[in-house]
Parts: structure tokens; C-alpha cells; sequence
């Protein structure tokens, strides 16, 4: 024990935060809590050294004959107690990542469609079907007739037919009407078409269950087939129905970062996932009566920012500010200046309540999935949300009265434009008359954009935070690839200030002149990381605006997750996999090297018709990947000659330059 203290007392007086993340505003608010002796999760990552067994993926806790424990340097020497070897203890473990992260996103899908059948049903009427554009359009796509029909009508058949995502035993989702032809046919060949979400978590469940399925191939199969019931299942159903609901985003200028709060003001921080809750606290927050009570405190009035993805749904949709990603959540709370904290479903560290006590902010609960021990729980119940969220700006009113802390706060803010729907990524490539994707094709065609890369996840304390988002999208970018964001990585390049047109600059030559020719960031911010749905959509409509292949496989098109920490994230890169993209994982990846499980997801997968899995630490050497399977891609397409020439002739860039 005493051993322990002093190793802990030299780790603190070593940590430099610097090396631990280059957001400027977090660190100031780390030394601060340094200052305070407030630790965070940056100081117990340090502190905590990541258990090698675990991060390799090589031990298995699925019975009481175990824990078994085998040896990642030599994976093929030891077999668990039963019998399961390496290969089969690594693809359970993978296996139940991905039924939590599929299940997460579905059930968010699911709660999300609760509340719009309710709507429909007149049974709930504090939110209302706000796109009925989106609707039709939605409706359409799966083949609900929409002619002459009322809204009401067709919104109860898009519910019906949206219910057998979850619960159809047999068949196929609804969406899977979307994805092209030819990659819907492979999913067909290998028999990993979801059938619905809840029966796809539970096989995954009961496979990886002791004793049953003991072929790492088979169990892959059904960790794709659970993957892309969230993809093209839950998460999509919760895009669009959150489009549906609270309305498609469009281009938005707004604010990032921790100087967002504002020391004279109420403020409220929403932190989480479903824009239900965040919808009811702008309604409450512009109630003037809550306005006027906060002016009677002595506030100038009542400021509510996002953070993580609830508050990146909402940069795009309502152009709320945003103070800041996963990593800073424990950070923003030491400013003083939060006077609540409201939170609903995943992604919250337990840690902030303990940081809350520190400073007097409380941080309140909103949903019965999420409760936690010292924290507040002021249940959301969708016919009456304002009874909640009322509730907490009442309370926060009250702790901006009683502030005990001294306030600091970072005064960083940086500007960029959020909010590319797929819907505004039509528009805004073909105009109001021909909205399209065939000029982003003829672009990527001609060489001028050399690829499409999806940059998307977490932050990790185990890597220093926004570093390896940033750079790898700098290098990207650089090299003629356009970026598309979702979740805490949109916000990590949002304050790194690439989210705006003027970053066009730092792009190469072919994407530079694109942008500047539409007017569109170089990267564009797609929403939270349940909108990772958007990407698969515009990947869709790209296969389909035609000239650059049959199946998502064929196209010229990457994904990264380069500071990975959560589940969801795994079941996301496996249906991007699946659905044919090579996606590299950065910070870690729970595996051992040269195993049979490995060369599966590493290679494979893409014998077979799908995409791959990548891995790499450094951000340069992450772009390296994902160029090189771009380029491969254009060579197979056979439009590589085209790129040459748009990068090699002079006369071009001259004229280009002197536009
Ligand atoms: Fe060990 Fe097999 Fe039990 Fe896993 S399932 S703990 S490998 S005995
Ligand atoms: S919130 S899953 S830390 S992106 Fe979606 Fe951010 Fe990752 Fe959570």
C-alpha cells in the first residue's frame, strides 16, 4: 500500500499534459485540477498501465473453468481449459464487442422510433414530425407508396415497416434495400443479411456463450452479419428518424471548444446521445420564464452547449456550440463555470461525479438506462420532457446563485461550418436541378479528389488526444483525399479549425480547387457517431451515381478510427468492413499478430469480397495505408492514369492558380 502511494505521488509529479493531448483548453484545465488535487482520467490512464493480457485479446472469462490466460509470444503453445484455442478466445471476445456496440446503437434506434411512433399516434406532442420531406423520402426508399397519401399514414406504415429492423426473426431489414446491388449480393452469398437486430445480438450472444460455436471464420460471419444490423440497421433507423423528427441538418457556422461557456451566464452542458433530451432543453432554456428567473439570479441569461456526440447531433442541426469531445468532459467541469451537468445514454465516465463534487457541479441523469451512484436522476419521459429538463435549468439557476468556485475559463473558441447530411451533400455537389453525386464521381474520376476517407470515433487517454485525428486528416487532405466526420473526431479537427472552406488551403491541389469551385470545407462534419449511418448512404449513392464500380468494394474509399476507446466503435468498423471498406484502427487493437483470427480480418476479409482491417499508431503511417488502398482501388477502376495527369500537368495548376 505504501509502495503504491509513492508510486503514484512520483507518476503525478511526472505527468506533463502536453504529452497527453493538444487541446490547449484541456490542458489548461488539467493543470488546474493538477492545482486543485482533482485527478482525472488522463491521470489514472498514466497511472494505470492497460493489462498486455487483455489488449491482446488473449484470455477468455466466458466460464468458471477459467479465467484462462494464454500466451500472446507464442499463441499456438496453450489452449484454455476446454479445449478453445487462441484463434476462437480472440473472435469470442471480438464477437461480444461487437453485440455491445451493435446493441447500443440499436437500442438508441429503437428508443428513437418509441418516440416517433408515440408522435404519430398523437400520444406524445412536445416533439412533432418536423421534415415531412424526409419522410416521404425516407419512405420511399423502402418502398412504402407515398402518392396521395397523408402524412399520418405514411409516417405509421415507416414506423411498421422500421419496427422489423429489431424485432423480424427472418428475411431482411428494411434498409437493406439501400445497399448496392452487388454488395447486398455477397452479404446474400455468405448468408450474413441481418435479419433483424435483436436476433442477430442474441446468435452473436449464444455463439460466443462457452462450448458452442468454435470456428473463428463462423463466428466472424456473425459478428458481420450484428455489425451491419447496427450500420444499416439501428444506427440508420436513428439518423433518420431523428432527422425526421427534429429536422435534416444543413451547413450550420458554429462555435467549438471549453470558451463556449460564458462566465455570466446559466451554464448547461448535455452530454450523451439521443437528441431527445437536448430538444427538450432548448425548448426549456428559451422559455422566458426560466429566462427571466436566470436574469433575477444576476445571469445575463441561460447558455446550453453540447458535448461528445449529442452535442455533434446538434452542431449540425440547430448550430448549438460545442465545448468539446469524450476527453474533455472530465476537463470542462473544473472550469467552475457548469452549473449542470445533464447527461442521457453512453460515453459518460463515472468520473465526473467525482469531479463534479470537487467544484459543485451536479451532473444529473435523464434516462432509466443510466443511472449513476452520486449523481441526480431526473428521469425524461417523452410525454412530458420539459417536467425534466425545467427541472435541471431551475437547479442550474440556483448553482449559478450559489457559485462556490472560482470560475476559470480556457477563452478558446474556433469557428467551423457542421452539418453535411447526405441529403445537403447531394445538393451542394449537383444544385437544386440535378442533385446528384455524379460531379463528386467525375471528380474523384478525373483525379482531382483521389479518394473519400470516413475519419470518425473516440478519444482515448491512452493516446495523446486530437493528435492522431488531426495529423491523419491534415495528411489526408494534403493528398487530394476528402474527408467525411462523424462523433468525437469531427470535433477534435473542428477546433484544429479544418472545418471551414479557408482550410481548403492546406488541401492538395485537385481538392483544393473542388472546394473552393462549391464553396465546401475540405472535411465535412457529419454528425454524431450513430450518422457514421450518413457515410454508408453517400458510399451508396456514389456506387450508384456510377463510373467507379458495382460495390462499395469497388470504391476508392478508406475508413479510420485513429483514438478508438468503445465497443460501438468496433461493431462500426466491422460494418464498414463488412460492408466493404478498409478501416484502420488506431490506439489498440485487441488481438495477437500472425494468429488465424488475424490474417482473417486483416486479409481475408477481402479475399472474400468485403473490405479489411488495418491497424497503425502513427497518423503518418495510418494516411500511407489508406492512400496506398485508394490508389489500388483507382488502379482496378482504371482511372489511375487520370490522377497522374491531373497532378502532373503544369498548365493545369497554372490555370488553376491564376482562378
Ligand atoms: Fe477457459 Fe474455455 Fe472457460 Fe474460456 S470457455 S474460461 S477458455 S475453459
Ligand atoms: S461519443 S463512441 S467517444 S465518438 Fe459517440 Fe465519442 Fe466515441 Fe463515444
Amino acid at each position: 500500500m505504501a509502495e503504491e502511494k509513492i508510486i503514484s505521488k512520483k507518476k503525478e509529479k511526472e505527468i506533463n499534459y502536453r504529452d497527453l493531448t493538444t487541446c490547449d483548453a484541456t490542458i489548461q484545465m488539467l493543470e488546474k485540477a493538477k492545482r486543485d488535487g482533482v485527478e482525472t482520467a488522463f491521470d489514472r490512464a498514466v497511472n494505470m498501465k492497460a493489462c498486455p493480457i487483455g489488449a491482446d485479446s488473449a484470455c477468455c472469462k466466458h466460464c468458471a473453468m477459467g479465467p484462462c490466460r494464454l500466451n500472446a509470444k507464442d499463441p499456438y503453445g496453450k489452449v484454455g481449459v476446454c479445449g478453445a484455442t487462441i484463434d476462437t478466445i480472440m473472435a469470442r471476445n471480438f464477437a461480444r464487442m461487437v453485440a455491445a456496440g451493435s446493441a447500443a446503437h440499436t437500442d438508441h434506434g429503437m428508443a428513437m422510433l418509441d418516440v416517433f411512433r408515440e408522435v404519430v399516434q398523437g400520444h406524445i406532442t412536445d416533439y412533432k414530425i418536423k421534415d415531412v420531406m424526409k419522410l416521404e423520402e425516407v419512405a420511399r426508399s423502402i418502398g412504402i407508396e407515398t402518392e396521395d397519401r397523408s402524412t399520418e399514414d405514411i409516417a405509421m406504415d415507416l414506423y411498421k415497416e422500421l419496427e422489423r429492423t429489431y424485432t423480424q426473426v427472418d428475411g431482411e431489414i428494411p434498409f437493406a434495400m439501400r445497399v448496392p446491388e452487388k454488395t447486398l449480393e455477397t452479404w446474400r452469398k455468405s448468408g450474413i443479411v441481418p435479419r433483424g437486430a435483436m436476433r442477430e445480438i442474441m446468435e452473436l450472444m449464444h455463439r460466443s456463450h462457452m462450448g458452442v460455436d468454435q470456428d473463428y471464420n463462423n463466428i466472424t460471419k456473425q459478428c458481420s452479419r450484428t455489425a451491419l444490423a447496427d450500420g444499416w440497421g439501428g444506427s440508420m433507423v436513428a439518423t433518420e428518424i431523428s432527422d425526421i423528427l427534429f429536422g435534416t441538418p444543413v451547413p450550420t457556422v458554429a462555435e467549438v471548444n471549453m470558451g463556449v461557456l460564458k462566465e455570466n451566464m446559466v451554464n448547461i452542458i448535455v452530454h450523451g446521445h439521443e437528441p431527445n433530451l437536448f430538444e427538450s432543453m432548448l425548448s426549456s432554456v428559451n422559455e422566458p420564464t426560466l429566462i427571466e428567473a436566470s436574469k433575477q439570479a444576476g445571469a445575463k441569461g441561460i447558455n446550453v452547449v453540447g458535448m461528445c456526440c449529442s452535442g455533434a447531433e446538434m452542431l449540425g442541426r440547430h448550430g448549438i456550440p460545442h465545448a468539446g469531445n469524450f476527453m474533455s468532459t472530465e476537463a470542462i467541469i473544473v472550469t467552475g463555470a457548469v452549473d449542470a451537468m445533464c447527461v442521457d445514454v453512453q460515453c459518460i465516465k463515472q468520473g465526473l461525479v467525482k469531479v463534479g463534487e470537487c467544484y459543485n457541479t451536479p451532473i444529473y441523469t435523464t434516462n432509466p438506462r443510466c443511472k449513476i451512484e452520486g449523481a441526480t436522476h431526473i428521469e425524461l419521459h417523452e410525454n412530458d420532457p420539459r417536467a425534466c429538463t425545467d427541472e435541471v435549468v431551475i437547479k442550474a439557476i440556483s448553482r449559478f446563485k450559489n457559485r462556490t468556485h472560482p470560475v476559470e475559463i480556457p477563452n478558446i473558441t474556433n469557428v467551423g461550418i457542421h452539418g453535411f447530411s447526405h441529403e445537403y451533400i447531394n445538393y451542394m455537389l449537383g444544385g437544386t436541378f440535378r442533385a446528384s453525386y455524379t460531379p463528386l464521381n467525375d471528380n474523384i474520376i478525373n483525379g482531382r479528389i483521389r479518394g473519400v476517407a470516413g475519419v470518425v470515433g473516440c478519444t482515448n487517454p491512452r493516446v495523446k488526444q486530437d493528435y492522431v485525428h488531426v495529423e491523419l486528416v491534415k495528411e489526408l487532405i494534403r493528398n487530394d483525399v476528402l474527408v467525411l466526420q462523424t462523433g468525437c473526431s469531427q470535433i477534435s479537427l473542428a477546433k484544429a479549425g479544418l472545418l471551414t472552406p479557408e482550410a481548403a488551403h492546406l488541401a492538395g491541389p485537385g481538392l483544393s480547387e473542388v472546394c473552393e469551385t462549391v464553396g465546401m470545407p475540405p472535411v465535412l462534419g457529419c454528425g454524431s457517431c450513430v450518422d457514421n449511418s450518413r457515410i454508408l448512404i453517400a458510399a451508396s449513392a456514389m456506387v450508384r451515381a456510377g463510373g467507379l464500380g458495382n460495390s462499395i468494394a469497388d470504391l476508392p474509399a478508406v475508413g479510420a478510427a485513429p483514438e478508438w476507446m468503445s465497443e460501438k466503435a468496433i461493431c462500426i468498423g466491422q460494418y464498414f468492413v463488412a460492408s466493404g471498406v478498409f478501416t484502420v484502427f488506431g490506439a489498440t487493437f485487441p488481438i495477437v499478430q500472425d494468429t488465424k483470427f488475424h490474417k482473417l480480418l486483416f486479409e481475408g476479409l477481402e479475399q472474400q469480397g468485403f473490405g479489411k482491417w488495418g491497424f497503425a499508431v502513427d497518423p503518418y503511417e495510418m494516411a500511407k495505408m489508406m492512400i496506398a488502398h485508394i490508389d489500388k482501388k483507382r488502379k482496378a477502376l482504371g482511372i489511375d492514369k487520370a490522377r497522374e495527369r491531373v497532378l502532373l500537368d503544369m498548365s493545369d495548376r497554372r490555370q488553376m492558380e491564376a482562378g
